[in-house]
């Protein structure tokens, strides 16, 4: 039998680890290639996905007094940036920015949206950066030196355990010359909203979450067979966190580098963790990170919040 190419090193070297644990795991950032962006776009439209319709709202209602966080000459520095949608409603508001570095982990796909940002922004400097921000932020030099504003939208925050959360959020607040920061973050609500939300009918979360193991298939060689995998959204009340697992059909085996892994019928792959917070736990994270809440905007409903924070001593 010819042996498996594998093209990602890392992924491979991750999801062994991650699918020898007693709970199998994979990485939730490993969801944004190609496919994955696209879907995740795909996500953010449908009715049951609330995060990103009322997120947008807060923005537009509040752009001007956001977009005036923004320090003179400032650099506008954006984490998880995606396809900048909501970055445009603050982009149309700061006109005095030169600057925008949209920071993404999905190298083309940040690099797509940087080239159409320049078409729409003519008069911006637009500088991507490919990189893992749980690892390294490290901007180009030029940079480095400019008093910065740091946007972090789509409560992506919730995609980290508490202790990577408060690890990033002191990086952040630790980057040269850093004013303030934006966070877009997801509150605490019923489960009939929030289940669906992870599990809508239509079926997109469920090939974006299954798109894991057909980009585990391309890049490592596994021969995971994705539609013998059921998508399941989970609410975990004590970490007030929305699980989504992977679920076995059947009995089954994978070949993934060289090992063989077994699957009990029933048995998971834990994918992600969206974390959802309350003005108390958001507090409790500013306090242990060394940020100042300036201010918690939320929309009428309470569903999300953006908060204001600021770097002041
Ligand atoms: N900001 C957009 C997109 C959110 S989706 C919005 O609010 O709609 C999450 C984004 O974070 C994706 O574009 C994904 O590629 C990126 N991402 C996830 N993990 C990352 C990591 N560890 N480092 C850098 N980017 C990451
Ligand atoms: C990017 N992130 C904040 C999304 C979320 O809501 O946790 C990812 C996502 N997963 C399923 N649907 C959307």
């Amino acid at each position: 039998m010819d042996k498996p190419i594998v093209t990602n090193t890392t992924l491979l070297h991750d999801a062994l680890q991650g699918l020898s644990q007693t709970q199998k795991t994979l990485e939730a950032k490993y969801f944004y290639d190609a496919k994955g962006s696209a879907l995740f776009e795909e996500i953010t439209s449908l009715p049951e996905y609330y995060p990103t319709r009322t997120e947008i709202g807060i923005l537009r209602d509040h752009a001007n007094q956001i977009a005036s966080e923004l320090p003179p000459d400032g650099v506008f520095l954006e984490l998880g940036s995606g396809a900048s949608i909501k970055t445009r409603i603050l982009l149309d508001a700061m006109v005095s920015l030169r600057t925008y570095c949209p920071l993404d982990i999905s190298k083309d796909f940040l690099e797509q949206n940087a080239e159409q940002l320049r078409t729409e922004y003519p008069q911006l400097n637009v500088v991507p950066i490919t990189a893992d921000f749980m690892t390294d932020i490290t901007l180009p030099e030029a940079l480095v030196s400019r008093p910065k504003l740091v946007f972090f939208p789509g409560s992506t925050i919730g995609n980290l355990s508490r202790a990577e959360a408060i690890d990033l959020l002191t990086r952040l607040r630790s980057l040269p010359h850093v004013s303030g920061l934006i966070l877009g973050a997801d509150m605490v609500k019923p489960t009939d909203i929030l289940i669906p939300a992870y599990a809508d009918a239509s079926g997109v979360t469920a090939a974006f979450n299954r798109n894991l193991l057909v980009r585990l298939n391309r890049e490592t060689g596994a021969n995971f067979i994705p539609e013998q995998f059921r998508h399941e959204a989970r609410w975990d009340t004590d970490m007030s966190c929305i699980e989504m697992h992977l679920v076995s059909t059947k009995d089954q085996q994978v070949e993934l580098g060289g090992a063989v892994i077994s699957f009990d019928k029933g048995e998971s792959i834990h994918t992600e963790n969206s974390h959802k917070y309350t003005t108390e736990s958001l507090a409790e994270m500013a306090r242990s990170s060394g940020w100042q809440i300036e201010q918690m905007i939320q929309d009428p409903a309470a569903l999300f919040s953006v908060v204001v924070f600021s770097a002041a001593p």
